[in-house]
């Protein structure tokens, strides 16, 4: 019945529409076409310049009722340095919208087809070429020259004391890896990939340095306040992205070819809990790379905290090395693991490691 209506509302438009159409039609010819002319002319001009008014209000409508919306303080010195760049971007594009817009439909109004003046045939000027081609060429080179120091310095090389996280995507999930004591994630390889033989990420058990990387899944990731990390991010299907939205940040992930990323969150979640008012706030990871049906579902979050807070919560993780090799002989180490205290991880790490 609504599809019906829909329809028919339409047609009854066209029918209004081609009817008015035909009525002006014959108006034109009764009037005579010149006066017509002239008179549509006039209407034109004086609806450009509504639209020109209509338009700015809209403009300064959206951004006031929008401007609270938007994501808030960056979360990360890049951030900082991300937004000083869409800022300065966007003061110089509204500038030169506003200036151009007006100048459009103010002499579209202003320079209508009059009889009181005739036109002025004015087809070149060799310095107005020159002024509009060099003065955007010139603030465009700024730009992108901040663009290109400020990518530089986000995807270059990360602090010596940055700590390492792996993220892998899949469809549709986030993982990680931290790489323990020895600051080293361990060799992995796709063929290794097994949920069956406890090794999700495909890490080889003969390299030592996987023998304390801790893998984290199902639970948000955690990071240190000010402190460097550089993220080590990979995929196991198809192209994923790791989008970091409070901290200003995105970088493919590639099966394949692992992409790196860095930058230092510079407050914890209680933080922006408090700056936001947001008793529920989380830092979010969102996949920004459309990577099948359920793209809009992966979503990771990420706990900023103090030092201390991320020691206890990752001494209390179990090496997927142990998880997925439980030591087979009884004695001290089998004791061990039905306690699961950290000092007896601890040295079970160490005996394995001999
Ligand atoms: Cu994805």
């Amino acid at each position: 019945m609504q599809t019906f209506f829909i329809v028919a509302i339409l047609a009854l438009g066209f029918l209004i529409t081609f009817q008015i159409a035909k009525a002006s039609e014959y108006v034109a010819v009764l009037r005579g076409l010149e006066k017509t002319r002239k008179q549509t002319n006039k209407i034109n001009g004086f609806l450009l310049l509504v639209f020109l008014i209509a338009g700015l209000i809209g403009v300064y409508y959206c951004n006031e009722k929008l401007k609270g919306k938007i994501l808030g303080d960056p979360a990360s010195d890049h951030g900082v340095l991300i937004d000083r760049m869409l800022y300065i971007t966007l003061i110089i594009t509204f500038i030169v919208f506003v200036i151009t817009q007006v100048a459009l439909f103010w002499f579209a109004y202003k320079y209508q087809e009059s009889d009181k003046r005739k036109p002025y045939y004015y087809p070149h000027n060799n310095k107005l070429e020159v002024i509009w081609t060099v003065i955007p060429a010139i603030a465009l080179t700024v730009l992108v020259g901040f663009g290109i120091f400020y990518w530089f310095k986000i995807t270059g090389e990360a602090p010596k004391d940055a700590m390492q996280v792996e993220i892998v995507g899949s469809q549709f999930k986030w993982e990680y890896r931290y790489p323990g004591a020895d600051k080293v994630l361990g060799k992995k390889y796709y063929r290794e990939i097994s949920d069956a033989k406890m090794n999700p990420l495909g890490q080889l058990w003969d390299d030592p340095a996987n023998h304390d990387d801790i893998y984290v899944a199902g639970e948000p990731m955690h990071l240190v306040v000010n402190k460097p990390v550089k993220l080590v991010i990979g995929a196991k299907d198809v192209i994923h992205d790791v989008g970091l939205p409070h901290f200003r940040m995105k970088m493919d992930a590639v099966p394949g070819t692992p992409t790196t990323m860095w930058f230092t969150p510079t407050k914890t979640t209680r933080q922006m809990k408090e700056e936001t008012g947001n008793p529920n706030f989380v830092f979010e990871i969102s996949c920004d790379q459309m990577c099948g049906a359920g793209h809009t579902g992966m979503r990771g979050e990420i706990i900023v905290e103090s030092q201390e807070e991320f020691d206890v919560w990752l001494a209390g993780k179990t090496p997927q090395y142990i998880t997925a090799n439980p030591p087979k002989s009884t004695g001290v180490a089998a004791d061990s693991a039905s306690t699961g205290s950290v000092q007896a991880k601890d040295s079970r790490i160490a005996q394995l490691n001999k």
